[in-house]
């Protein structure tokens, strides 16, 4: 508890990481390349460092929250040496393999990794609904459970530690799509004089309740059962689409965000599998070549 702790980057996430540590009494050092985001933290109780090899004396878990990769490289790189021994919690949002390759960079120095990737924004940070999935070290994970729980649920994915970067994307995969599909409807009904705000009280709890199909489309794939009962047919769904894809044009609204599910699906039907569910969009998308 009074070993002081790292923490390196202090953009939106990386402050709101470290003022949870301090307001649970966490000695921290924090660092910034651009040292004016630092004085916030200065002020509630953190030692503000000037360079990074100054902020990595302290002895505890250093936890770096950067842009990306390559920033990531570009910090703690220059002071791999002194990391020796240290454990390494990594923050920043990285693929699956730069999170594997960070993990072989750091056996190669002496360093205990742990990758993380945050399942919320700043400002859920040690609030409930935050949550960040990790994977790396099962040591420096248990070691550090208390210091992970003042940020939000967490949870371990095991030792490969591409897996938490895996889920995150995963999991991100479809908050676009979904960011995407209502933006396109805003569009179209915004032709017709409805706000974007008023179409958003309708969607919301549509889609919300739309969720409520996903445990049904995952144990058809899991099953691999596609000719099951009670699906809603490839045919079926192709048929909406190209009435989405219509009705969208009609708009004068562009469709291509509809247009590539419309085109798997399509696929799938050529294939021969007009009949069966529309979970099989599964095969379709973990068979294709990009
Ligand atoms: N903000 C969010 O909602 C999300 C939610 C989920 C996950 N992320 C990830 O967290 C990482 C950091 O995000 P952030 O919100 O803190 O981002 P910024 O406020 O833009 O701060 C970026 C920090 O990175 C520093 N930095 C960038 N490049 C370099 C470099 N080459 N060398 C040293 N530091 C670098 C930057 O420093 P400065 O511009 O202030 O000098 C900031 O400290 C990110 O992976 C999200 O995907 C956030």
């Amino acid at each position: 508890m009074t070993t002081p702790m790292t923490f390196l980057g202090l953009g939106a996430m990386g402050s709101a990481l470290a003022a949870a540590a301090l307001a649970a009494g966490r000695p921290s050092v924090v660092w910034n390349r651009t040292p004016d985001r630092a004085r916030a933290l200065g002020e509630h109780g953190a030692t503000v460092a000037r360079t990074v090899n100054e902020a990595i004396t302290g002895g505890g878990p250093i936890i770096v929250c950067l842009l990306d990769h390559q920033s990531v490289h570009a910090v703690i790189d220059p002071v791999a040496a002194s990391l020796s021994g240290r454990v390494l919690i990594n923050l920043t949002t990285t693929t699956p393999n730069q999170a594997r390759e960070l993990a072989v960079w750091a056996v190669e120095h002496g360093i205990t990794y742990l990758d993380g990737a945050i399942m919320a924004v700043p400002r859920m940070i040690g609030q409930p609904g935050a949550a960040i999935l990790y994977s790396g070290s099962q040591a420096a994970f248990e070691e550090n459970r208390e210091l992970l729980g003042l940020w939000g649920h967490s949870d371990y994915f095991g030792t490969d530690p591409g897996m938490a970067s895996l889920n995150d994307m995963a999991m991100l995969v479809g908050m676009y799509t979904m960011f995407a599909g209502f933006l396109q409807g805003a569009a179209m009904v915004g032709a017709e004089g409805v706000s974007a705000t008023e179409f958003a009280r309708r969607q919301t709890p549509f889609l919300a309740a739309m969720t409520g199909q996903l445990p049904a489309l995952a144990a058809t794939v899991d099953a691999e059962d596609y000719a099951g009962a009670g699906q809603q047919s490839l045919e079926f769904t192709e048929a909406a689409l190209a009435a989405l894809v219509t009705a969208s044009v009609e708009t004068g609204v562009n469709a291509d965000v509809l247009r590539p599910v419309h085109d798997i699906v399509r696929r799938q039907i050529t294939a021969g599998y007009g009949r069966q569910g529309t979970a099989r969009i599964f095969e379709e998308l973990r068979t294709s070549r990009n």
